[in-house]
């Protein structure tokens, strides 16, 4: 599939953001500005801007743990994830998430979750209810390849089949669940297929290539919104970076590794710019410039925020109550 030139250009500065985003993530983790873990996305930018693009209003996402380009993609402003992420007042959940507890629901982000495959279970509730309400709208599920081995995800998916739930199931498949291979752990080399024992349509696609990754989560969104249920969209990724930030990673061979990073999809995405003549090498360093811009005041903003108050820690426990004596 071909985009435009101006949705290409777009996906170029989206990735670009996410992927700064998370270089800057880390880079204040290791000065201590973060608590708590993190899950780093560096290599996945493909697919979760390119599967994003077929969100739309009024639809629902829930993210998983390496999910911070996602909450991007929702329309968060990026000041407000960074400075949730350092658990600053300011932060789009006044803090109190953090990395893996991002939720905006205004925007349709019902929020990522520590807990592997809980959310499988929370998007079949979500569908649910839009298709009582008959209001079109798409459940968006992002999940790894390792939260395919948990009970959740045939519960998922035999519900979804069973009452063609307008679910689109984005698996990413980054070859690891923490140190442990994918191809170890599951006897299906292409876990999309995984979905006919639910008589869920399953597609496999090069999770790298931002426009592949947008035709297949498109038509499954499509398929979604016409009321013919859910598909699995497998995207085929890598993640550059251990399973947190801190781990060595040396479960891993370089060479594998090099090899993934050949294949950086903001790379591939330049290179198509390029070859197509839809962008100059100056026009591509614009873009570049202009979402450095937008990082640093973001930082400025995070590291200014203040932190909660003791008192802040027990507010908004229950909604619209104060808790006595605090
Ligand atoms: C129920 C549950 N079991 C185990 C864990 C610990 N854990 C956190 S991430 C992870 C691996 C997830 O792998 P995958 O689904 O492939 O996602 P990736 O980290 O590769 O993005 C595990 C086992 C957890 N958070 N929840
Ligand atoms: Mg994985």
């Amino acid at each position: 599939m071909t985009v435009p030139k101006e949705q290409l250009l777009d996906f170029y500065r989206k990735m670009v953001l996410v992927r700064r985003f998370e270089e800057t993530v880390e880079e204040y983790s290791k000065k201590g500005y973060v608590p708590g873990f993190i899950h780093l996305g560096v290599g996945q930018e493909a697919a979760q801007v390119g599967a994003m693009a077929s969100f739309q209003e009024g639809d629902y996402v829930l993210p998983d743990h390496r999910s911070h380009g996602v909450c991007l993609m929702v329309g968060t402003p990026v000041t407000e994830v960074l400075a949730e992420i350092f658990g600053k007042t300011t932060g789009c959940n006044k803090g109190r998430g953090g990395s893996m507890h991002i939720a905006d629901f205004a925007r349709g982000n019902v929020g990522n979750n520590a807990i592997q495959g809980s959310t499988l279970v929370t998007a079949c509730g979500l569908a649910v209810a839009s298709q009582i309400r008959r209001t079109g709208a798409v459940t968006f599920i992002f999940f790894g390849d390792g939260t395919v081995g948990r009970g959740e995800f045939h519960e998922s998916l035999n519900l979804a089949g069973v009452w063609k739930l307008p679910i689109v199931y984005v698996l990413v498949n980054n070859g690891y669940a923490i140190s442990t291979r994918a191809t170890d752990a599951h006897p299906l080399e292409d876990l999309a297929e995984m979905g006919c024992a639910y008589n869920i349509p399953g597609v496999t696609v090069d999770g790298n290539d931002v426009e592949a990754v947008c035709a297949a989560v498109g038509e499954a969104a499509e398929r979604a919104r016409r009321g013919e249920g859910a598909t699995i969209v497998e995207l085929k990724t890598y993640r550059w970076q251990g399973h947190f930030s801190g781990d060595p990673a040396s479960y891993r061979p370089e060479e594998e590794v090099r090899a993934w990073k050949e294949r950086c999809p903001l790379k591939a995405t330049r290179k198509k710019l390029i070859d197509r003549k839809w962008a100059t090498a100056e026009e591509i360093a614009a873009i570049d410039a202009a979402v450095e811009k937008e990082i640093q005041e973001a930082v400025q903003f995070a590291v200014d925020s203040p932190t909660p108050t003791e008192k802040d820690a027990v507010a908004h426990v229950y909604v619209g109550r104060e808790v006595a004596g605090k």
